[in-house]
């Protein structure tokens, strides 16, 4: 017997009336309200089941839904979890809690969740649970797996519903899991098939299209998807214009912006020691932080002639007076500029800004460093500061005044690394923290819109540094490869640093974990590495190629190993309104 919705109605309202302690009547009504959209009606409604009867899992579950349809994800959890506790089986609220502990970002206890399943195959909510089982694997790093759950949905309802969005959806994100796992082609497949089928459907799928294209050295084709979609999402790619010069003059054109830089400001000017790593290993960072330094109105002078800082964890370890002298003689390049020095390389700063520090404390230092530079015509006089580019950022310009020119913020979840250098030893830094838990790196990389998830052993060594890598290197990746794991777990899409050695051992480094550690590790890294003036830059609107971010796929084999465009791809969400979540039981 079906009943229309007013027969229904009055249906329930007999059972109310009939007996009021009765939960039945108050949950009919309660579903009526619910699937009619009127969540303030069901809200009061489930709440009277639960009244009547606090084991009532329906009235929980009822109330979750319109906690969850609010947003209000901390008091979804308690209702869950009454709901649970009353039936730690039951399929409905499994997946309720496995939606609220993804939105909390609690992933493997979404897992958890999900294995309580148990044989689900003929339950309405099976196909939910393969999905986001996919999604949440995928999350972690592991798309080998998460895409075969994506798979295995697709002749499962709603996902093989072309009516469905959740089809779109599912189909979009097998192509952002596999573009992530480098299986271009089929990423490829999947996103022609929803771009062709449905034109106007969600802009991420046509920027996930374009930027496939481009995985694969598609330029033309990558192009092309911009300018045809352009009609129909007009803010998809802003820098369509950078695109196309990119494509027609490259090097030369990016040279001829780099020319154009300021090295005067009426702000802050400084000079620019760049070291041994970002010059050799990693140019991008170089053209990233001039780009930022320019866009922030900061004049910069190169200093010509700078030699390596030299390296603390290398030469301090052998010979102070050596390492004293060398770092001297470069902070008498910016003294003669007159300008603070800026580096934008944790080591760099351990060096200069301690011997900086050391010599203008130090009279006796101080004359036993000249005597020797005094052999080539130069003095250190102690007039100028030494800084690091996340000193400059945070207490020269300000986050507020970066904040106001942010003008496009980012939704990625990233592990921010600071790296040993920033931090220690604790003396002679402008850091006013709290040592062993600071927070003012993740406070700059928030601006950008990104989120700095918490991970395990965050303030641990990357594994480069003091020497090791060179000397030990399996040692160096060992500790890599636990930071690895630690950020993988957190779930993240990529890696923020602020130093160059630190970059290169998580970038260059998983590559070699991938090799070395491969039983350990089971799941190779792809996680993308970011340095801090990239993502600032980005985020403040600088085109991705002055920002080292699209580096043409042709040259290959060199850094970055870990391509950066995964970073514009996107995951969509689920629509929870048109599963068996959310639509009226039969
Ligand atoms: S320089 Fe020569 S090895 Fe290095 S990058 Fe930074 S630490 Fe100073
Ligand atoms: S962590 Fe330990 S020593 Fe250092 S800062 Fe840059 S590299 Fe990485
Ligand atoms: C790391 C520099 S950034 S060093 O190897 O410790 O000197």
């Amino acid at each position: 017997m079906t009943l229309t919705p007013l027969e229904a109605r009055s249906y329930y309202q007999n059972q109310i009336n009939e007996d009021p302690q009765d939960p039945s009547g108050y949950l009919g009504m309660g579903d009526l309200a619910f699937y009619g959209e009127f969540f303030e009606d069901a809200n009061s409604y489930y709440n009277q089941a639960v009244n009547c009867d606090s084991q009532n899992i329906a009235g929980w579950v009822g109330l979750t839904k319109i906690l969850l349809h609010y947003d209000s994800i901390q008091q979804a959890e308690e209702c869950i979890i009454k709901a649970l506790n009353v039936d730690l089986t039951n399929h409905e609220a499994l997946i309720l809690a496995v939606i609220i502990k993804i939105r909390l970002n609690k992933f493997t206890a979404g897992l958890n969740y999900l294995d309580k399943m148990g044989d689900s195959k003929t339950s309405p909510y099976e196909s939910l649970s393969q999905y986001l089982r996919g999604y949440i694997k995928c999350l972690l790093g592991d798309f080998e797996v998460g895409l075969g759950f994506f798979k295995a949905c697709m002749v499962l309802p709603p996902f093989n519903d072309k009516t469905n969005p959740n089809y779109q959806i599912l189909w979009n994100n097998l192509a952002v899991g596999s573009h992530r796992f480098k299986m271009f082609a089929d990423a490829e497949n999947a996103l022609q098939t929803i771009t062709q089928e449905f034109p106007s459907c969600d802009s991420t799928s046509w920027l996930n299209l374009a930027m496939v294209y481009w995985a694969q050295d598609k330029i033309d084709q990558s192009i092309a998807i911009f300018e045809k979609v352009k009609s129909i999402h007009p803010k998809l790619w802003p820098w369509l214009k950078e695109m196309r010069e990119y494509k027609n003059r490259g090097a030369e054109w990016l040279q001829e912006a780099m020319q154009n830089l300021q090295t005067h400001s009426p702000n802050y000017n400084i000079g620019l020691y760049l070291g041994c790593v970002i010059p050799n290993r990693f140019p991008f960072i170089e053209a990233a932080s001039r780009h930022l330094f320019n866009a922030l109105n900061i004049g910069v002078v190169d200093l010509e002639g700078a030699s390596c800082c030299p390296a603390p964890g290398v030469f301090r370890s052998f010979d102070i007076e050596t390492w004293l002298t060398l770092g001297a003689r470069n902070i008498t390049k910016s003294e003669e500029l007159q300008r603070d020095l800026i580096t934008m390389c944790n080591g760099c700063y351990g060096t200069l800004n301690d011997v900086n520090h050391q010599l203008k404390e130090d009279p006796e230092k101080k004359a036993i460093v000249n005597e020797y530079l005094k052999k080539v015509n130069r003095e250190f006089i102690g007039s100028i500061k030494v800084r690091h580019i996340i000193d400059v950022l945070i207490n020269e310009i300000g986050l507020d005044a970066i904040k106001k020119k942010i003008t496009h913020p980012l939704s990625l979840r990233v592990a921010v690394h600071y790296g040993c250098h920033l931090l220690k030893p604790i003396n002679n830094k402008p850091w006013t923290e709290n040592w062993e838990e600071p927070t003012f790196f993740d406070d700059l990389v928030e601006i950008t819109g990104v989120t700095s998830v918490p991970y395990k052993d965050k303030m641990m060594c990357c594994g480069a540094g003091g020497g090791v890598r060179g000397a030990m290197k399996e040692v160096s990746l060992d500790y890599t490869r636990e930071k690895l794991i630690n950020m993988r777990e957190a779930g993240i899409d990529a890696i923020v640093v602020c130093c160059p050695f630190c970059h290169l051992q998580f970038d260059i480094g998983q590559e070699e974990v991938n090799n070395i550690f491969k039983n350990e590790i089971r799941v190779p890294f792809h996680i993308p590495v970011i340095y801090i003036s990239q993502l600032l830059g980005l985020a403040m609107g600088l085109d991705p190629f002055r920002m080292g971010l699209l580096n043409t796929p042709q040259v290959k084999g060199v850094p970055p190993m870990q391509a950066f465009d995964i970073l514009f791809t996107k995951y969509q969400k689920l629509d929870l309104k048109n599963t068996s979540l959310f639509s009226p039981k039969t």
